[in-house]
């Protein structure tokens, strides 16, 4: 990868919570005396009675893990109660709508109101502590309300994107046994409207326990509203009072499931908690993002993924900062309204997806450069790995050279960020996530189990477990056992393969379901894709092994072009060579497609799933669609696939 390091810029040293002597002394104290550490961080929430125990958990058995046992809190009133004494007028959400112009800034007070008075509409449908409630949204206020309202009132919410198709939802419906869904009529993501209702009514029809449905006039469009069943968020919250006291929950009561896939089976509810999570997002988003009080901080994710749910909501809001939603996509209505974004609102740090910072590279520097963008002083990047290229990419072009980069690892099992830099502490390596956060402690193993010292590769693992680490997967503990936990006993299996090198910096190479093996030669899909994007004719490259006669397995790699180069046997050639010579002969493509676009999750991730089954021929059982994006991108692929088996 890149050997290239960016150091700690002087006033980033100097100004942020953290610079290195504190990162060691804070993260030696947190693994050798985690009772100590955790005491002490835990005093950032407000607790209506004390923990009697940091924590009680064993990866062993029957994985039992409990933090801050005993003590009793309530999340929406960290998020928003405390605040009200002293920010009760200052903004909490900045709301940013689809269309340029719709805007609107949301107190802590008038949020608090919201919230109460939405809380009191779920008790008057009957909803009670313990209840799950759907959500199936879009990036409106409406969303943070309903969630808040939840966690007020000790109802566990299952959100669910509104990407998702009508069967998604109805699976996710059914598999959390809710009797209520809030969604709205419509969804705006640039140009279009999404049909939320409509796909609801289909979901709801499938999933049949659905006894209430709370439904939020968005864009007017005209729905059919099904009578006893379905009923106006407005015509409901008209009605309800604007106080309403917050449940008193106990640290280890469930405050929500979200779905996420694996290599394997159907979606799993990953369940999180009350105490550990509160304690250990806020923690994360103060120290990642070096927030402080009057920061302007923005996350593009959607809230219907873990980081929004961590980064948008919980976290900043337990620390009382201004965050926003932004309702629309990066190309509408062009590719420079996220900069516009950024300067509208003065935007201090920036949290987005390495596919989002490829696709604007993609566009060249002017819709970058037609913007400011000098409130901005962080970046931030999760959900994959980040090429090089994109890095330095983001690095010189966005940041000015002036940002540093967080390269955040973690996933939604874990609840919050997990390897990552700290922008004043840490040094940074294009393409590396680098170092642990506090708390936690990685480690390298190989195939038989065995823990590696020093630089290597292997498979990540986390020997000792942190307070936002999910609790079960949501009615199947049995599976949350078997998912993380058989695979090397005594440790949490993150299912990712990292490289750790000499000055300790871990390097995540994806998945390891993605690892391919040539000739008994393990190479990382992230390496090749790597290589391939460095070439300029090429936009986004995914590979994935295919079974080789020879070599055990070969490489596919499919590529989209950039604008201006058209797909030819000579840039075929051109490519495999150039992959060839920085990487290495193992490492040449077998076979090389060119696409207009990949299969990728409603969240960007590429699907190597299917890719690895088109190529592979397996046609007729391509496995689960309902998370594409765009269903019409695999036909485009299968027809033009090139055989190779
Ligand atoms: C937060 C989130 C988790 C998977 C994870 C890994 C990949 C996330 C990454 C990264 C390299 C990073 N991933 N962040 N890979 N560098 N900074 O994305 O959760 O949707 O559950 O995905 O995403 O493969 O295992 P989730």
């Amino acid at each position: 990868m890149s050997n290239d390091l960016f150091t700690v810029p002087e006033d980033w040293r100097k100004n942020a919570w953290c610079d290195d002597a504190r990162y060691q002394k804070m993260y030696e104290e947190s693994v050798n005396d985690p009772d100590a550490f955790w005491t002490r961080e835990a005093q950032r929430i407000d607790w209506f009675e004390p923990f009697s125990k940091v924590k009680n958990s064993s990866f062993n058995g029957d994985v039992d893990i409990k933090w801050f046992l005993d003590g009793k809190l309530n999340v929406a009133y960290n998020c928003l109660d405390r605040h009200l004494e002293n920010r009760g007028d200052q903004t909490a959400i900045i709301f940013e709508g689809n269309e340029p112009g719709v805007e609107e800034k949301i107190t802590y007070r008038q949020l608090y109101e919201r919230v109460c008075r939405f809380s009191n509409v779920l008790k008057s449908c009957g909803v009670k502590k313990g209840d799950r409630v759907s959500i199936y949204l879009p990036m409106i206020p409406q969303l943070a309300v309903a969630m808040l309202a939840c966690a007020r009132i000790g109802a566990i919410h299952s959100i669910v994107f509104a990407g998702f198709s009508p069967d998604a939802l109805a699976n996710r419906i059914t598999d959390a046994e809710c009797t209520i869904l809030i969604t709205a009529d419509e969804g705006l993501r640039g140009p279009k409207a999404i049909g939320l209702k409509e796909a609801a009514d289909e979901a709801m029809d499938k999933a049949g326990m659905v006894k209430k449905c709370i439904v939020v006039k968005h864009t007017g469009a005209d729905v059919p509203m099904k009578a006893g069943r379905d009923v106006w968020w407005h015509d409901l919250t008209a009605k309800e009072s604007t106080e309403c006291p917050p449940e008193h929950m106990d640290s280890e009561d469930p405050l929500f499931i979200l779905y996420t896939s694996g290599s394997t089976g159907t979606p799993k509810g990953v369940l999180h908690t009350t105490g550990g999570y509160i304690v250990y997002t806020s923690l994360t988003h103060q120290y990642v993002f070096d927030y402080h009080d009057g920061d302007i901080y923005w996350c593009t994710a959607d809230i219907g993924w873990v980081t929004g749910h961590s980064y948008i909501i919980y976290g900043p809001l337990a620390n009382g900062a201004v965050t926003i939603m932004f309702e629309g996509i990066p190309n509408y209505p062009d590719f420079s309204r996220f900069w516009q974004i950024c300067d509208k609102h003065q935007v201090n740090i920036f949290y987005t997806a390495p596919t989002v910072v490829r696709a604007l590279m993609q566009q060249g520097d002017e819709p970058v450069k037609a913007t400011s963008r000098k409130s901005v002083r962080l970046l931030g990047t999760v959900g994959e790995p980040i090429n090089p290229e994109a890095w330095l990419w983001y690095y010189r072009v966005v940041g000015e050279e002036r940002c540093p980069i967080v390269d955040t690892w973690w996933q939604t099992e874990t609840g919050g960020i997990m390897i990552t830099p700290l922008p004043g502490a840490t040094d940074l390596k294009p393409g590396s996530a680098t170092r642990p956060f506090f708390g936690i402690q990685p480690a390298l193993i190989d195939k038989e189990g065995n823990q590696l010292d020093g630089p290597g590769e292997g498979y990540l693992v986390m020997l000792d477990s942190w307070p936002a680490l999910a609790r079960t997967v949501y009615g199947d503990h049995r599976r949350f056992k078997s998912t993380y936990f058989i695979q090397c006993p005594g440790t949490y299996f993150s299912g990712d393969g990292a490289r750790r090198d000499e000055d300790g910096y871990y390097w995540i190479t994806g998945r390891i379901d993605d690892v391919i093996n040539v000739s008994g030669h393990r190479l990382g899909t992230a390496e090749i894709e790597s290589s391939l994007v460095a070439h300029p004719a090429v936009s986004e490259a995914a590979v994935v092994g295919f079974p080789h006669d020879i070599k055990g397995q070969a490489i596919y790699a499919y590529v989209t072009l950039s604008s201006g180069f058209e797909p030819s046997e000579e840039l075929r050639k051109e490519l495999s060579l150039f992959v060839r010579k920085d990487i290495g002969p193992i490492a040449t493509p077998e076979v090389l497609q060119f696409t207009d676009s990949l299969p990728k999750t409603r969240s960007g991730k590429i699907m190597r799933r299917i890719l690895r089954k088109v190529a592979c021929n397996e046609l007729d059982n391509l496995g689960d669609t309902s998370t594409l994006a765009d269903p019409a991108v695999v036909e485009a692929l299968i027809k033009n696939r090139i055989d190779a088996c």
